[in-house]
Order: structure tokens, then C-alpha cells, then sequence
């Protein structure tokens, strides 16, 4: 069963201003695609075709070595975008102010308030040098704010990703340029904390 690119839970301008209409519209619909298309591609025939997008990255090493690259990147791709969209929401569906509950607990225990969090969550971001990704991740019970480079994704590393941001340029260019600081705090009014909830919850 070869990957495909998740409907978008919400339509392409439901994150304005924040996040605007045509960098989604691109985003989902032609970077994410890429992703999916040259992961089919490498997969295609072999034994790992098929298999849970979230397993075949977390295992790489099983994959033959002529492979490996294309579906770090871009399996890694399609992992990273499938759980993007569902980390954002429209304010009309709750997203953005703080987390509540065990979470906002957790966070508070690991990084002394959400403000700091904050902090050091747009500061692993900002200095992510390039593309890539900047992640609150649980490892090993512990909370821990990471980046990674390009597409990879914690779970290779055996870490549970809880929430993750994309500072590659085409997910905020064309409204922030080189502003990445400023789409890492706009970023926030966009964050469906019930998710990253449920899946602290199941991770744990
Ligand atoms: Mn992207």
C-alpha cells in the first residue's frame, strides 16, 4: 500500500494570519506530496513497502543501504508533515494559549514554566542551522526540547516526538522571509495543545 498525503483537517486559509493560505496550499499540497512520491518510490517492491511510515523510520538500519538515504529524507518527510498538520488548528477549533493538565505539569516540572519552554523550544529552532525541525520529544520519561536537521525525525533516535515545528524556509517564507524568529512566536497561535495532549498520553 504505497503512502499518500493526508487530507488537510482544515482549510488552507483556516491558519491566517498566522500562517497564510498560499505557503499551505504549496506546503501540503506540493512539498508534502514530493515526499510521498519519492518515499513510493524507494519503497516500491521492496519488503518494507507498506509498513506504518513512523516504523519503517524508526528502524532505518533495517533498510538496504541503497535506500536508505531517499527514505531518511523523505519518508522522514512524509512522517514529519503527516503530524505537522495535526499539531495546528484554527483558534475557532481551541488551538494556541498553553497547555492544561498533565502536560502543562510535565512542562512546567522539566522546563520550570510554559514561558520558558517557549523559550527554548523557538530558540532550538531559530539556531537549527539550514532546514529542519525543532521538537519537544519524550525520552526516556523525560521531556526534552531537540531539533534535528533536514527531515529526520526523533523516533529514529528513539525518542517520542510530542510536538514538532518545520523551520525549513517554504513553511514560512513567503510571509516572514527571513524572519524565523518571528514565524517561531507566531507559530504558537496555531498549536492544538489538545493534541500534543493525547499524545503524551499515549506515549507514556
Ligand atoms: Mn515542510
Amino acid at each position: 500500500m504505497a503512502y499518500e498525503v493526508p487530507p488537510l483537517p482544515y482549510d488552507y486559509a483556516a491558519l491566517e494570519p498566522h500562517i497564510d493560505e498560499q505557503t499551505m496550499r504549496l506546503h501540503h499540497d506540493k512539498h508534502h506530496q514530493a515526499y510521498v512520491d519519492k518515499a513510493n518510490g524507494a519503497l516500491d517492491g521492496t519488503e518494507h513497502d507498506g509498513k506504518p511510515i513512523e516504523e519503517v523510520v524508526a528502524n532505518l538500519d533495517a533498510l538496504p543501504g541503497d535506500i536508505r538515504g531517499v527514505v531518511r529524507n523523505n519518508g522522514g518527510g512524509h512522517l514529519n508533515h503527516s503530524l505537522f498538520w495535526t499539531w495546528m488548528a484554527p483558534k475557532d477549533k481551541g488551538a494556541g494559549g498553553e497547555p492544561s493538565g498533565e502536560l502543562a505539569d510535565a512542562i512546567n516540572d522539566a522546563f520550570g514554566s510554559f514561558d520558558d519552554f517557549k523559550t527554548q523550544f523557538e530558540a532550538a529552532g531559530a539556531n537549527q542551522f539550514g532546514s529542519g525541525w525543532a521538537w519537544l520529544v519524550l525520552d526516556g520519561g523525560s521531556l526534552n526540547v531537540t531539533s534535528t536537521p533536514n527531515q529526520d525525525n526523533p523516533v529514529t533516535g528513539g525518542a517520542t516526538p510530542l510536538l514538532g515545528n518545520d523551520v525549513w524556509e517554504h513553511a514560512y517564507y513567503l510571509k516572514y522571509q527571513n524572519k524565523r524568529p518571528d514565524y517561531l512566536k507566531a507559530w504558537w497561535n496555531v498549536v492544538d495543545w489538545g493534541k500534543v495532549a493525547e499524545r503524551y498520553a499515549a506515549a507514556q
